[in-house]
């Protein structure tokens, strides 16, 4: 992609309006922009990294043995009123009223439709467990919507329910979940810590959030440090192996506000491994056996003849809201530059030849680069605008491609000015280029 043929609104200062440094990179390079109160419009630059995350963790799901479903965003109240939950929901739930005066909402979540979709079809134990996912937009009317996609009306989710016969089935499926989490974060390059969580408006006596440390998160923790050195690597996706993972993470004290107990934590922690800090929840993992299967009347024949309420568990990833956390956790804010991870950045490298006006040499060059970069499937930024050096340079390090080329005085035959971005370059040759992405595209 040419810088001059792309749709990339870069703004020359931060914006006043952002506080947090997610929402001010978001802005300043035109990731988003807002459309109305909490509700924002995706812009190329942050289309591209939102789809990114999304195929990780679609591809992760699918590993768990998810399936993918697509159910809409307009939803009938009268399945909410089925579960009790239509007038709970108080204010969040956007209610809309259709032409047959028929009462309708945005989907704040999904349990609702989704045991719809499984009891109109599923009547025997035998085609247990199921589990669905969709990747959807949600809405819900936050009373104080904030930080730019870091707490908005309208975002992006990947929501995931379980379906089982019994308890022990039903703590496999959310055990399944909660490894394939502690997987899709790492994928994202992300330390997300699963704590002990309040279930709130979904329901149900398990939970786990799925918490990364930023200062500029929402959620309060309180955590012992060792929990940060673990690690899935070896877990199988069978029951003893996933329950052991559970237990070695829940052998440490990790919970967040709600669930604060000062005594516990003294208790459980000694000083040196207390953590008490703020994090933002990416991901949550909720069982609630039959909340929503009783009152809608979905059951199940089980192997007696007899008949039972399927117990089911529900999975939450933000995945809008991940775009800001990588940011919060990757964006060197003093020195203005962003280094995505290479799974998901915009752009893979980005060339930033020095182009003068009587001699476009360099922009030749950075053309056959970018000709030979796409036989190998990488993605290149290249700045053919004949700005000054080092607002290029400055502009490249907002937009975050993890790897920079520089093509001008220093630029020797075959040799080319190649770094990490954020680090010193080295002189290299285009080959041992590709080799070094390729293998770091390879890894993740
Ligand atoms: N039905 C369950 C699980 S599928 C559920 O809705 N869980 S949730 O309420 O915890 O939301 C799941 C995830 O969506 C959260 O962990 C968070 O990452 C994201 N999320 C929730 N509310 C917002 C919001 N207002 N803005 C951006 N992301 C949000």
């Amino acid at each position: 992609m040419f810088i001059s043929k792309s749709f990339i609104p870069i703004l020359k200062n931060n914006p006043s309006e952002a506080k947090i440094k997610s929402h001010q990179l978001m802005l300043r390079v035109g990731m988003i922009k807002q459309s109305s109160a909490g509700i924002y419009s995706w812009l190329p630059l942050g289309f591209k990294v939102m789809k990114k995350i999304e195929q990780i963790v679609r591809d992760e799901q699918n590993k768990i043995g998810a399936q993918e479903i697509l159910m809409p965003t307009i939803q009938s109240s009268e399945i909410w009123k089925e579960s009790g939950r239509y007038e709970d929901y108080g204010e969040e739930m956007l209610r809309i009223k259709d032409r047959q005066d028929r009462e309708m909402l945005y989907g704040p979540t999904n349990e609702e439709l989704v045991t719809d979709i499984f009891r109109s079809s599923v009547k025997s134990y035998k085609s247990l467990p199921q589990l669905l996912y969709h990747i959807q937009w949600k809405f819900r009317d936050e009373i104080r919507p904030r930080f730019g996609i870091m707490r908005c009306r309208e975002f992006y989710m990947k929501d995931a329910y379980s379906f089982d016969v019994n308890d022990e089935e039903a703590l496999f499926s959310y055990n399944k979940f909660f490894l394939s989490y502690l997987k899709t974060f790492k994928r994202l390059d992300l330390t997300a810590i699963p704590m002990a969580a309040d279930t709130g408006p979904i329901g149900g006596n398990l939970s786990h959030e799925f918490i990364i440390l930023a200062e500029t998160g929402e959620s309060k923790i309180y955590t012992d440090k060792r929990i940060f050195d673990l690690k899935s690597d070896g877990t199988k996706i069978e029951k003893n192996s996933l329950n052991d993972l559970r237990k070695k993470y829940e052998q440490f004290y990790s919970v967040t506000d709600e669930k604060f107990k000062k005594d516990e934590f003294e208790k459980k922690v000694d000083e040196s491994n207390r953590l008490k800090t703020k994090g933002i929840e990416v991901g949550h993992i909720f069982y609630f056996g039959d909340k929503y299967s009783k009152p809608m009347g979905c059951s199940v024949d089980l192997p007696g003849g007899k008949k039972d309420f399927v117990k089911m568990g529900s999975y939450g990833i933000g995945v809008s809201r991940l775009v800001g956390a990588i940011i919060e956790a990757k964006y060197d804010e003093k020195n203005e530059i962003m280094k995505w991870p290479i799974s998901i950045a915009p752009y893979e490298v980005a060339i930033i030849p020095m182009i003068n006006k009587n001699d476009t040499s360099s922009l030749k060059k950075a053309n056959d680069i970018n000709l030979e970069f796409q036989k190998h499937n990488i993605e290149t930024i290249i700045d053919d605008t004949d700005e000054n050096f080092s607002s290029k340079v400055k502009k490249m390090n907002l937009i975050g491609a993890p790897f920079q080329i520089i093509i001008g005085k220093h630029t020797e035959g075959d040799l080319l000015e190649f770094k990490e971005t954020g680090k010193e370059s080295k002189k290299i040759n285009l080959a041992e280029i590709i080799k070094i992405i390729r293998t770091q595209k390879i890894k993740n």
